[in-house]
């Protein structure tokens, strides 16, 4: 294959006001969630399972004719959502098992068509979520296992294909098709969220070379912004934005670091509004054999320490394949939400603290006002360089005021013991 360079986004891309308005309400509302489901579901071992198992098309094919989630009730996740606190909800419309989870037009292999079920999900979760007000965004796989369009199958798909050569260009044809039903038949969506670029990059077994297709970005990206100019793009491809998108999300990462080798490095970080996602066991489809469950303070810290990038959480839930929730999701959602009720005023709207994140504290900043949230349980803080000139200084909520020293070294605070909170103490530094 000829191998393609990079930056093929929407040529002179410039956000409408629509999406202009979009980005900021994206950046304020900083808690989201991602719903990781489809047919995979049924095997309760993750969204890869067709890979990973080595599953051939033909036996996977027969997977959505088990697939009856009679408990499914779109209402109750947007409540789950909203009272987790969660502004916004992305789901996968189609993964990369290539299974639409929406009523398609494009081929018969969807929820409406192949299941016993027969009904469209997404159109269940939109009308719920457009009736509470939460906003709603499509995943969206470039990848597909199952297209005999999608070829050459890149690094994931060799094993499990097992069919000849397609044709590129209806692989692409198809994409748009899907997305402008998307756009289309749901009604307001607030964004797509693709995933899969890396599929196609050459690899050696240890690091990713050069893209071997042309995605059409320039064409998919336009095509999205005609339909929905309000519509925000993001892709998850680990690399710098590039024209044509709104906001970039770093996965299993907090921005610019690449602990996972899912991140992205921090030469790559733009000025976009940004989205970290994580899950809250180990797995991102069901898995029934996860048991890695995030404490609830990892999971606020995470938040806590995404804010402080300015950057959002888009927190994972699996659901099972009756349509119901697993209980220890539940269980964080409604711990999240209780923190959140309490002190989301310190998250939601705020930018970056003037101090990245670290493992101690992390701070956010909404005006004048600097949260300092202490994660390490200390009574005494010490912001180097902090040179602002001071109103005072209280703990958050109960706004009791705290002593502090200024001097040309920095700031020192201190906190009394009893005022300590284990998970996160929360500090309001008002600046003259
Ligand atoms: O392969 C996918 C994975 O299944 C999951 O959807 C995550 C979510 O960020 N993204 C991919 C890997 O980059």
């Amino acid at each position: 294959f000829t191998s393609l360079s990079f930056g093929q986004g929407q040529k002179d891309y410039k956000p409408t006001e629509e999406n202009l308005d979009a980005r900021k309400w994206f950046q304020e509302a900083k808690f989201g969630m991602f719903i990781h489901w489809g047919v995979y579901s049924i095997l309760g071992d993750g969204e890869w399972v067709m890979n990973n198992q080595n599953i051939p098309i033909q036996a996977y094919e027969k997977l959505p004719t088990f697939f009856n989630p009679t408990g499914y009730d779109a209402e109750a996740w947007v409540k789950m959502a909203k009272d987790a606190g969660m502004k916004y909800i992305t789901i996968t419309s189609r993964h990369h098992d290539g299974f639409s989870m929406f009523d398609t037009k494009a081929n018969n292999y969807d929820i409406v068509d192949s299941t016993p079920y027969g009904k469209d999900v997404l159109k269940q979760l939109a009308d719920a979520c457009h009736k509470e007000g939460i906003k709603l965004f499509f995943y969206y796989s470039l990848l597909d296992w199952h297209n005999d369009d999608y070829y050459p199958r890149g690094r994931t798909g060799n094993d499990i294909a097992g069919r000849g050569a397609g044709e590129w260009d209806k692989y692409i044809a198809f994409m748009k098709a899907q997305l402008t039903e998307l756009l289309t038949n749901y009604g307001e969506i607030a964004g797509i969220w693709f995933d899969g670029h890396w599929d196609q990059k050459l690899w050696d077994g240890k690091r990713f070379g050069a893209l071997q297709v042309d995605w059409h970005y320039d064409e998919i990206y336009t095509l999205i912004h005609e339909l929905q100019p309000q519509c925000l793009i993001g892709n998850n491809h680990h690399l710098a934005p590039i024209e044509g998108e709104d906001f970039q999300m770093f996965e299993k990462d907090l921005p610019g670091k690449n602990t996972t080798g899912f991140g992205t490095s921090a030469s790559d970080v733009g000025q976009l509004p940004m989205e970290v996602c994580e899950t809250i066991n180990g797995s991102w489809g069901f898995n029934l054999q996860d048991r890695q469950h995030k404490s609830k303070e990892e999971l606020i810290h995470y938040i806590v320490k995404a804010a402080g990038y300015g950057s959002n959480l888009l927190l994972n839930v699996g659901p099972m394949p009756n349509g119901k929730i697993q209980e220890e999701h539940q269980q964080s959602l409604k711990e999240m939400g209780l923190w959140m009720r309490k002190n989301g005023s310190t998250i939601y709207g705020t930018m970056a603290g003037p101090f990245l994140p670290n493992d101690k504290f992390a701070t956010t900043r909404k005006g004048n006002t600097i949260f300092l949230h202490i994660l390490d349980g200390s009574q005494k803080v010490f912001l180097e360089d902090f040179g602002k000139k001071i109103k005072d200084v209280k703990l958050f909520p109960d706004q009791s005021k705290l002593t502090f020293q200024q001097n040309k070294f920095g700031l020192f605070i201190e906190v009394p013991k009893d005022k300590i909170d284990s998970v996160d103490t929360i500090v309001e530094i008002t600046l003259k």
